[in-house]
This record gives C-alpha cells, sequence and structure tokens, in this order.
C-alpha cells in the first residue's frame, strides 16, 4: 500500500505516523508513506495556495493550481489515475467496512484542506471519494487523514502479526468487543471474571461472546440491527434485556 499525501503540513503527517505499528509496517516495506507540500507547487512570488472567496464571505480559499500540480506529480508517479479521498465533514462518514475496502487498493491518495476549504473546481477533476470522520468540525484535514490511513492499513495483510489480527476485535460482526482483564486476579478489591481463571476453553468462548453482545446493547445498540446474531443469541439477548429491566 503506497500512501500519497496532499497536505500544507507535511511534517504533521510524518511525524505522526512514524511511530507504532504503522512505523513499523512501514520499515518493513509493507507499506509506505510520500507527504507531499501542496506549497511546493504554487508557482507564485509568495508561494501562496489561498485567495479570497468570490461571492464574499469569511475565511481563504485554497487555490485549484497549486492542488492540481500537486496531485498531477503524484498520478505521474504511481501511472495511473488513482483513489483520491478529499476530507472533509460533508463526506460519507468513514466506518470499518470502508477501511477493509481500501486497504485492497495499490496507491491511495488523500487531499487535506485549510481554510474554509478548497475551489470546488479541482475537487471535481481530482476527487473519487468525500470522507469525514465523524460530525464535528476539525481545522483541516490531516488528523482525518491519519486516522484513516491507521484504520486502513491495520487491515492490510502483513501489517499486523497474527496475534495481533484484525478480525475478531471490535466491530468484526458490528459487534464490540469483549472485557479484558491480566494480573492480578484481584485488583483493589475487584476480582477477574471466574470463569477466565477456569482454564475451560469453550466457556470462555460462550462468556466472551455473551460479554460482546451485552456491552454491544448497552453502549451502541444501534450497531445490533446489523449484528451477525444467531436466533438462539437474539432470544438470549431478549431474556437479558428483561433481567436488567426487571432489576430497576
Ligand atoms: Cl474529514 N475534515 C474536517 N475539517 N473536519 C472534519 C472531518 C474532516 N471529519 C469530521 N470533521
Amino acid at each position: 500500500m503506497n500512501y500519497h499525501v496532499l497536505t500544507l503540513f507535511p511534517e504533521m503527517i510524518r511525524q505522526g505516523l512514524e511511530t507504532s505499528i504503522i512505523g513499523r509496517a512501514m520499515a518493513k516495506g509493507i507499506i509506505s508513506l510520500e507527504a507531499v507540500n501542496i506549497r511546493d507547487y504554487a508557482f507564485n512570488k509568495h508561494q501562496k495556495v489561498d485567495d479570497y472567496p468570490y461571492g464574499g464571505g469569511a475565511g481563504m480559499v485554497m487555490q485549484a493550481e497549486p492542488v492540481f500540480l500537486a496531485y498531477e506529480a503524484v498520478k505521474a508517479k504511481i501511472g495511473r489515475k488513482p483513489r483520491t479521498v478529499y476530507l472533509t465533514p460533508q463526506g460519507n462518514v468513514f466506518h470499518q467496512e470502508m477501511a477493509k475496502e481500501m486497504a485492497k487498493e495499490e496507491d491511495l491518495v488523500f487531499l487535506c484542506g485549510h481554510y474554509e476549504g478548497i475551489d470546488e473546481r479541482v475537487l471535481e477533476e481530482i476527487v473519487t471519494d468525500y470522507v469525514s470522520i465523524g460530525d464535528y468540525v476539525l481545522t483541516g484535514g490531516e488528523l482525518p487523514a491519519m486516522v484513516m490511513i491507521d484504520s486502513i492499513s491495520r487491515m492490510v495483510p502483513g501489517v499486523l502479526s497474527n496475534q495481533e489480527s484484525g478480525e475478531t476485535e471490535t466491530f468484526a460482526g458490528n459487534l464490540l468487543e469483549y472485557p479484558q482483564y491480566s494480573r492480578p486476579e484481584e485488583w483493589r478489591g475487584r476480582k477477574v471474571p471466574e470463569v477466565l481463571l477456569s482454564g475451560h476453553h469453550a466457556n470462555v468462548e460462550k462468556w466472551r461472546r455473551e460479554q460482546s453482545i451485552l456491552r454491544t446493547w448497552k453502549m451502541r445498540s444501534d450497531l445490533l440491527e446489523k449484528a451477525e446474531l444467531t436466533g438462539k443469541e437474539r432470544t438470549w439477548l431478549a431474556r437479558e434485556i428483561e433481567k436488567v429491566q426487571n432489576r430497576n
């Protein structure tokens, strides 16, 4: 996987992704990251990249030409028109399935905007995907690009070790992950659930599955509609919900 990030803050992108699991994957050569400074493609006296909006209004707009030239340089390097993501709160909200699907690409271009946005005409010309990372406003697209790169990268084969592997975690099958415990067996009066100490593998698996389902209901009941539950599990959950409601 080769990432190409078009940004006014390339150092932010490089420094944000050089550590941890993503840094390790880059060192191993499984993924590569190129942060392209859009300002390097502002061929005017003061390397200006923004200007006032036509029609008036607050703030500045990133001009089309520097963005386009930065993009063209990346496109020439790749040798074809790449999938190009524009980070914007107006986009489709990012989710795990999107990460999985994008992880199949050979190259991904991310375009990070600032100020009041980017001239619409260059977006029409180059953008294939408009993506938001949630319903709140950020000052620029760099953090969203890093969020997406982190999440996409862990779905690229070889990035996670077998131990870390992606499938049995939160959002696998639209269920949240079960709670985890480590030593000591008792911490400040709180004990590790007995079943986890039993060594009975099938019981442990059953308990974890139940915890995942209960937790999803408690914390993110919106996910349950899409969750892959068996008929038996749905019946069991309905009973559990009844129990909780009878307590109150
Ligand atoms: Cl992708 N960009 C900005 N500027 N703000 C956001 C966002 C993106 N997603 C949520 N808020």
